[in-house]
């Protein structure tokens, strides 16, 4: 858009009544913010600018983004406007969180930074130290991050903001969530799909959430989509997505703060009537919420040019726009022309503090963004209702004789915890279109799905009020509960384990953050992001190789031990001992996986819970010791594997009474890290003494078999591990199959005990033989019956 166009789109915009007083507190707000904002990026001394700018007063590294950093300036002056006038609570998600610069100063002007670290004080010296540690080693980073006071969104990775925005805004009706999203971030898949966010909003129940895209027109090196549209195809666009945009548009900072103005109470006069119609008088039609279309020069009041080319409002302003201050007398003094352009001297007293026009529009305590409890969900965190297990338990008499699906057990437990924060509405189960699928139904006897969009004869459980969340977005899905948690509530996302992938570098994002966050007195800890991972590779009988990826597992162990924990259940008992641990967690990262197909249940739920606890053991029951050493060590995690190995161990019972064989199965992955590198890993001692170190181990594990080589590999015995596991062969097939196919079948496991027991090949030659035949059978009967050989279908443990 051309300046002439810019002022036509301003001139249309419905201007606000403020007084030239405030508008001129308002904007000496936003100059000092910008001001702190350029100072950080540059400045390592000589903060208020008392002195004329020397190269030494310039950081040695000049780091940080300042292009959008005006922009969001503008948006926390205007949100402390409205906050203040009209008392509201609220949170600001930055989507561009690149522009930390921004969201540090005004969290200095406000004194919620000097409030939440007392060293960087709201005065001369503690503007110097704010200055100084920007991006500094030691210091804080260029990114709002969980330092920031406020935050609970990093931004590092775009494209988040809008899903952790409607997160936040959930089931927190007095809360307003703005959301400014950049152009650039606009353009991401997670972005786009959450614009439809707003079809899951109750403006009963649920706060609002109003986005404000941050059309400055450019990325890192290229123009935005967005921002190249025509304004009406934009509107129109935005309007599809069911928002009503109010445009703000413009260059001069005057006729800028009136539209902004006017456009923050357009919308939240719109947003009042809105709650007010649905709340009060009980109208229960989809509502179309104000956003706020904001387009301003990228850089703006930054420096014009630089060495002969144009830099504000061009992608050039995106990061650093002098580049050479401490080298190039020039930029030196084109740096000090710019930032004696906001008249410090007018902004702060002698002493560096703010005057009172600059604080004119600050709400206090913690009305102010950064010392919002909202965005420190851990000081509102309750504890979970979780009822007793007992109730929900499997009667086992004797392991291995009755069938469950683990996870409709589990759906009865949620169902209760769905229940009973009915009225405390701080639990939420999400997932992409699979909780039925995934066998949780029974949630829906207690809360439906969430719905605003129509509704037809033939839906089940949709609900205007619902708290069970289920859109085709595996991202928005993961957004919102990163979003929920962080403000103070609970969660679960139910989800096909091969699909969880989709959000392998959110979680990396959630689990960086809780890391940091944990370092962070002042962050109290908030609820796990918990993950049920089901319809999992050896049971996906409707649809076969692209539904088969069992590698999270994989993904989520690579990071921060400290936050990452992975379960793997191995019966309906042992799902609701893992359920009940997860669910009462705080600041971790929670993985768990468990069939919903009938599974044997082995454990009472007494032996379950002391299973669990150990995280990893010898199930006596299932072996042969006889109290002497094993001659071998049959492992398992899983359910498949389990009973696969349960099977093995009943084969060699029969046919090789005397050998001596010990099954250890593992619920807890981490058990199997060294103890330095993970707080739940065994010390060599214990874990010696479970998987011996000289007997060979065959561990049937139900991932990908490199990860336990991975896991074990300092241990003395791993010579003798040998692990059978997923190697990515797969089909729709019949469940025998699959795990024939993957050489993780009870017959293929007796032969690996055959093969690596000393001694055992010649005197069991024809065991062996009876194995192998045993697999040649299934291969002709599946091809000729279509299901599994009998004498698999029907098994059941009978020691
Ligand atoms: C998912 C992702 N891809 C790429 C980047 C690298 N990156 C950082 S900033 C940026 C441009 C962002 O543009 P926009 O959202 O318009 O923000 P602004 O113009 O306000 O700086 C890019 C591509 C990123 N941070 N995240
Ligand atoms: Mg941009």
């Amino acid at each position: 858009m051309n300046k002439a166009e810019h002022q036509d789109a301003t001139a249309l915009s419905a201007l606000s009544e403020l007084s030239d007083e405030e508008l001129r507190a308002l904007d000496a707000h936003w100059r000092a913010a910008n001001y702190l904002a350029a100072g950080q990026i540059y400045l390592m001394a000589n903060a208020l600018l008392t002195e004329p700018l020397k190269p030494e007063h310039i950081k040695p590294r000049l780091l940080g983004h300042w292009g959008t950093s005006p922009g969001l300036n503008l948006v926390y002056t205007h949100l402390n406007r409205v906050i203040k006038a009209r008392g509201l609570d609220a949170l600001c998600v930055w989507g561009p969180g690149h522009g930390g610069p921004s969201v540090l100063a005004n969290s200095w002007l406000e004194g919620s930074y000097s409030d939440t670290y007392p060293d960087v004080s709201r005065d001369g010296a503690g503007m110097e130290r704010l200055f100084k540690q920007f991006s500094f080693p030691g210091g804080v980073p260029s990114h709002v991050a969980p330092e920031t006071p406020g935050s609970i969104h990093e931004g590092g990775e775009l494209g988040y903001s809008l899903a952790h925005a409607y997160g936040a805004a959930f089931d927190h009706p007095d809360l307003l969530v703005t959301c400014v999203i950049g152009d650039g971030e606009a353009e991401t898949g997670p972005l786009a799909a959450a614009w439809h966010s707003n079809k899951f909003l109750d403006p009963v129940h649920d706060g609002a959430v109003l986005p404000v895209l941050h059309l400055n027109g450019y990325k890192i090196a290229n123009p935005t989509v967005l921002s190249r549209l025509p304004e009406s195809e934009l509107d129109e666009l935005l309007r599809g997505y069911g928002h009503e945009p109010i445009h703000v548009t413009g260059d001069d900072p005057l006729t800028v703060h009136r539209a902004m103005a006017a456009a923050f109470d357009d919308a939240l006069d719109r947003i009042a009537v809105m709650q007010q119609s649905a709340r009060v008088d009980g109208v229960s039609e989809r509502v179309h919420w104000p956003m706020i279309v904001l387009r301003t020069p990228k850089g703006w009041t930054g420096p014009a040019e630089v060495d002969g080319v144009p830099v504000e409002g061009t992608w050039r302003a995106h990061q650093v726009p002098l580049s050479e201050v401490r080298e190039n007398p020039e930029h030196l003094r084109q740096l000090e022309a710019w930032l004696r352009s906001y008249h410090p001297e007018q902004l702060f007293d002698a002493g560096g503090r703010p005057v009172a026009d600059v604080l004119a529009c600050l709400p206090e305590g913690t009305k102010r963004l950064g010392s919002s409890p909202y965005a420190n969900g851990g000081l509102l965190v309750r504890d979970l209702p979780i009822p007793s297990l007992d109730r929900f338990a499997v009667p086992v008499e004797k392991p291995g004789s009755t069938l469950h699906e683990p996870t409709r057990i589990l759906g009865d437990l949620l169902e209760k915890v769905m229940h009973d924060t009915s009225a405390s509405r701080d639990f939420r189960l999400v997932g992409p279109d699979e909780t039925a699928s995934n066998r949780l139904q029974a949630v829906f006897n207690a809360s439906g799905k969430a719905w605003q969009a129509g509704f037809l004869p033939v839906d089940e459980h949709l609900d205007r009020h619902g708290r069970v969340m289920e859109i085709l977005s595996e991202h928005t899905c993961q957004g919102w509960l990163e979003g929920y948690l962080l403000t103070g509530r609970h969660g679960l996302f139910s989800c096909y384990e091969a699909f969880v992938h989709i959000v392998d570098s959110m979680v990396n994002q959630h689990i960086k953050w809780l890391k940091t966050s944990r370092e962070l007195a002042w962050r109290a800890p908030i609820a796990s992001l918990n993950y049920l991972l089901t319809s999992h590779v050896w049971r996906q009988d409707h649809n076969g190789f692209s539904h088969q990826d069992p590698g999270f597992v994989d993904h989520v162990l690579n990071k921060s031990p400290e936050v990452v924990r992975v379960y793997l259940p191995p019966d309906a008992n042992t799902l609701l001992s893992v359920a009940d641990h997860v669910l009462r967690s705080r600041d971790y990262v929670n993985v768990v996986v468990a069939g919903k197909q009938p599974c044997f249940d082995w454990l009472s739920m007494e032996q379950a819970r002391a299973h669990c606890a150990r995280g990893a053991g010898i199930w006596e029951w299932a072996g042969t010791e006889n109290g002497g050493e094993p001659d071998v060590v049959l492992a398992c995690a899983g359910d498949v594997p389990t009973l696969e190995v349960l099977a093995a161990a009943q084969l060699l019972r029969r046919h090789l009474p005397d050998l001596a064989v010990r099954v250890v199965n593992v619920v807890d992955m981490t058990r199997l890290m060294p103890r330095d590198e993970h707080p739940h890993g065994m010390s060599d001692f214990e874990y010696d003494g479970l998987f011996t170190t000289g007997k060979p181990v065959i561990f049937a594990y139900h991932g990908y078999p490199w990860l336990i080589h991975r896991l074990a590999y300092r241990r003395t015995g791993h010579a003798n591990l040998h692990v059978r596991g997923y190697k990515e062969s797969g089909t729709t097939t019949t469940p025998f199959d699959m795990v024939v196919r993957n050489d993780l079948d009870r017959y293929r496991l007796v032969m690996d005990v055959i093969d690596r027991v000393p001694h055992l090949a010649v005197r069991a030659a024809a065991v062996r033989q009876t194995m192998a035949d045993a697999r040649t059978r299934h291969h002709a009967w599946i091809r000729e019956h279509g299901t599994d050989l009998p004498e698999v279908a029907d098994w059941t443990w009978n020691a």
